[in-house]
C-alpha cells in the first residue's frame, strides 16, 4: 500500500495518528517506515465494520466525505466573486492525484458564458481556398476515422497572478488552476483537410466557435499542428461537457488554450492570418519597451509543487512533495527539486506513462527539519527546454506581459509549517 497525505477536513483526526505511527519509523528510513505503521495496525477491531449500501443508480456522484470545487474568478487578482462575473473557473489542482483531470474539473474560460447547442442542428464548415466546400453535422464527424489522446490545455492567462506580485495567501489552484489534463477523441484535422482538397497555398485556418463572444484565431497549417490538431467530439470517453465545447471542438496540443476553439463552426483555410481582435487586441505580449508580440502560440515548459502548496500547514518529519509538470514541446524529461530555495536540486521521480504535451506527475520524500524555508520545482523537457526561474523569465519578458508565465513556482515555509506562495 502506498501512503497517501491528501487532506480532507474530515481526516484531519486520523491522519494525525497515522502521522504519529508514520514518523516513528521515518527515524529507521521511508520504506521501513511505511512496514512500521503497518505492524502497529492490531487487529479487526481496530478497522471499521462493513457496512450496509444504498440502492445503485443510473450515474455515480462523489462520496460525500470529498469536497472538491473548481473556483470560478473574475480575472487576475479578482477572486471571490458573484458567479455571473467568472470568466474562468480553476481546477483545484492541490485535491486531484495522478495526471487526468475529471471532466467536471477541468478548468473552463469561456468568453460569453456556455451556449447549449442542439447537437442536431449544429455544423460545421470547411471552406476558403479549397477546392470544395462542406458542411458537417455531428453523425459525420462521428463516421469518420477516430483518434484518441491525452493532451493538456492550458490558459494562456495561467500564471498570471505572479506577474508582478506574489500573494501569500494563494493557493496552487489560484497561481496554477488553468491547465488541465484529459483525454480527448475526435478526428484528425489532415482528414478534413482531405475531404475537402486544400490548396497549397493555403497556410492558415481560422476556426471559429458557436459562441456569442465568436472567438475566432488564425492558426499556422505548420508540419506538427497537421500532424496533431483535431475536431473532439469526446472528453474522458463521453461526449464533450457543454462547458468544454459540445457538440465540437479543435484541440491544438501544446499551443494556446485559445486556440482550441470550443462551440467550433468553421474552418476557412486561407493564405494569411485574419487578424481578429483575438489576437491583436486579445492574446498579445506586451514587452518591457512597449512593443507586443503577437502569435506567440505554443505553452512552454513547466511544472508546480501542488503538495505542499499555498496555504497548507505541514509538520516536521516525513512529508512527500508532489506535483505536476507539462510542456507544449514534446515531453517531461525530467523535474528537480529544491528543498532549500533553488541552492541545491534532487530529481523527482516521474509517474509513468510520460506523454507527450500532458500533465505528467512526480514525487518525492522529504523530511522536513523545522526550520522555514523555500521549496521549488523545475523541469526540463525532451527537446531541452528548462523552465526558467522567476528572475530570468522576467529579464526576458518584463512585467507588462500578462501571458505566458511559466516561472519556476516557489513554496515559502515557515517555521509553524505553513506554505506560502513567495516571488522566489
Ligand atoms: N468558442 C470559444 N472557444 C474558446 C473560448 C471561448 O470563450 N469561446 N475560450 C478559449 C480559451 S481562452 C481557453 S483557455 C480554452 C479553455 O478551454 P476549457 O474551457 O475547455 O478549459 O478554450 C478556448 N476556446
Ligand atoms: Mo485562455
Amino acid at each position: 500500500m502506498r501512503p497517501v497525505f491528501e487532506k480532507f477536513p474530515s481526516e484531519a483526526a486520523e491522519d494525525a495518528v497515522s502521522r504519529r505511527r508514520f514518523l516513528t519509523g521515518a527515524s529507521a528510513g521511508i520504506a521501513g517506515s511505511v512496514v512500521a505503521g503497518r505492524a502497529m495496525a492490531d487487529s479487526l477491531a481496530d478497522v471499521p465494520p462493513r457496512e450496509v449500501g444504498s440502492d445503485l443508480s443510473g450515474h455515480s456522484e462523489r462520496s460525500k466525505y470529498v469536497h472538491i470545487e473548481r473556483i470560478p474568478e473574475a480575472g487576475p487578482g479578482r477572486r471571490h466573486v458573484d458567479p455571473g462575473d467568472a470568466i474562468n473557473s480553476k481546477t483545484p489542482l492541490d485535491k486531484l492525484v495522478g495526471a487526468i483531470t475529471p471532466s467536471d474539473l477541468h478548468y473552463e474560460r469561456s468568453h460569453a458564458g456556455v451556449p447549449e447547442l442542439d447537437p442536431a442542428k449544429h455544423r460545421l464548415l470547411l471552406h476558403g481556398m479549397t477546392q470544395k466546400q462542406l458542411v458537417l453535422t455531428l453523425n459525420d464527424l462521428k463516421a469518420m476515422p477516430s483518434i484518441s489522446r491525452m493532451a493538456f490545455i492550458e490558459c494562456t492567462g495561467n500564471g498570471w497572478e505572479n506577474w508582478k506580485k506574489a500573494d501569500e495567501n494563494l493557493t496552487v489552484q489560484n497561481t496554477h488552476g488553468l491547465v488541465s489534463t484529459n483525454e480527448w477523441t475526435g478526428v484528425p484535422l489532415k482528414f478534413l483537410i482531405q475531404l475537402v482538397g486544400k490548396n497549397s497555398g493555403a497556410t492558415w485556418m481560422l476556426a471559429e466557435g458557436g459562441d456569442a463572444a465568436g472567438v475566432a484565431r488564425s492558426i499556422p497549417l505548420t508540419d506538427e499542428i497537421m500532424d496533431e490538431a483535431f475536431v473532439a467530439y469526446g472528453q474522458n470517453g463521453e461526449p464533450l461537457r457543454p462547458a468544454h465545447g459540445f457538440p465540437i471542438r479543435l484541440i491544438m496540443p501544446g499551443f494556446e488554450g485559445n486556440l482550441n476553439i470550443k462551440w467550433l463552426r468553421r474552418l476557412k483555410f486561407g493564405d494569411q492570418p485574419w487578424m481578429t481582435r483575438w489576437e491583436t487586441a486579445r492574446y498579445t505580449q506586451l514587452l518591457a519597451d512597449g512593443k507586443a508580440t503577437q502569435f506567440q502560440l505554443r505553452m512552454e515548459t513547466n511544472s508546480v509543487i501542488t503538495s505542499p502548496s499555498g496555504t497548507m500547514v505541514i509538520e516536521p518529519g516525513y512529508n512527500r512533495i508532489t506535483g505536476l509538470a507539462w510542456s507544449g514541446h514534446g515531453k517531461v524529461e525530467k523535474v528537480e527539486i529544491s528543498t532549500d530555495g533553488a541552492k541545491s536540486w534532487k530529481q523527482a521521480e516521474l509517474s509513468h506513462p510520460v506523454l507527450p504535451k500532458t500533465q505528467t506527475r512526480f514525487q518525492m520524500s522529504w523530511i522536513w527539519d523545522g526550520r522555514s524555508t523555500k521549496i521549488v520545482s523545475r523541469s526540463t523537457d525532451d527537446k531541452g527546454n528548462v523552465q526558467p526561474d522567476r528572475a530570468a523569465l522576467i529579464a526576458l519578458m518584463g512585467t507588462n506581459a500578462l501571458f505566458h508565465y511559466n516561472a519556476q513556482q516557489t513554496w515559502g515555509i515557515d517555521a509553524a509549517g505553513r506554505v506560502r506562495n513567495v516571488l522566489a
